[in-house]
């Protein structure tokens, strides 16, 4: 069976928010049209810690976009963001949550980021979402959200080391981009790794 995987599309991730996607909100309508065409859907939410240490704002003298090295892993630099309980955190009010099986907090532990709905960057934290697809005989899983170059590449790597067969809805996600093309590099990178990469109308019109 397969499965919908729906990564970070919350408040702070749109345009006005705090780490605002260029175009975010546009993934809305296309992933509610996506959601009419999948049994199985989850999501996963950026969910961290006012003192989370991905932000610049808790560390002395450094700015966003910077680098520094949290618990063994190099870490860039955010701006503070989908911090838990706060109307950034919320997913976006127009998208539609009916259908789905469960929500995946992620980013909780003030040590570590985790831009994978599976693990986090160093690879101890667990989500539980390996486990849950499986129990529910997920085989295949389709990913779409905010953002291509982080939240979204991480979870379509992670998803295809854990044995499922992955595919990426391009058009269904945008990137943050801090290098010009990194959407590209990006999806480059999910291809190489063995993700499928298609169009939503791909799976609107022909599924
Ligand atoms: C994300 C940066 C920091 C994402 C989350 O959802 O892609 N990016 N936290
Ligand atoms: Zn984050």
């Amino acid at each position: 069976m397969k499965a919908l995987i729906i990564v970070d599309v919350q408040n702070d991730f749109i345009p006005g928010g705090a780490l605002a996607v260029k175009e975010g909100d546009e993934v809305v309508p296309i992933i509610n049209e996506l959601q009419q065409k999948f049994d199985f859907i989850v999501a996963t939410q950026d969910w961290h810690p006012a003192d989370h240490g991905s932000f610049a704002a808790n560390h002395a003298q450094k700015s966003v976009g910077e680098f520094i090295e949290l618990n063994g892993v190099s870490q860039i630099l955010w701006p503070v963001h989908c911090v838990q309980g706060t109307k950034g955190a919320e997913f976006h009010p127009d998208l539609k949550t009916e259908k789905w099986k469960a929500v995946f907090k992620k980013g909780s532990n003030p040590k570590v980021d985790s831009y994978s709905g599976f693990f986090d960057n160093n690879r101890m934290g667990d989500t539980g979402l390996s486990a849950f697809l499986k129990e529910n005989g997920i085989e295949e899983v389709f990913v779409c959200g905010l953002a291509t170059d982080y939240c979204v590449k991480f979870t379509v790597l992670d998803a295809i080391s854990e044995g499922f067969k992955t595919t990426l809805i391009a058009d269904a996600t945008r990137a943050v981009n801090i290098q010009e093309n990194d959407d590209l590099k990006a999806i480059k990178e999910m291809s190489a790794s063995g993700a499928k990469v298609v169009y939503a109308d791909e799976i609107l019109y022909f599924s």
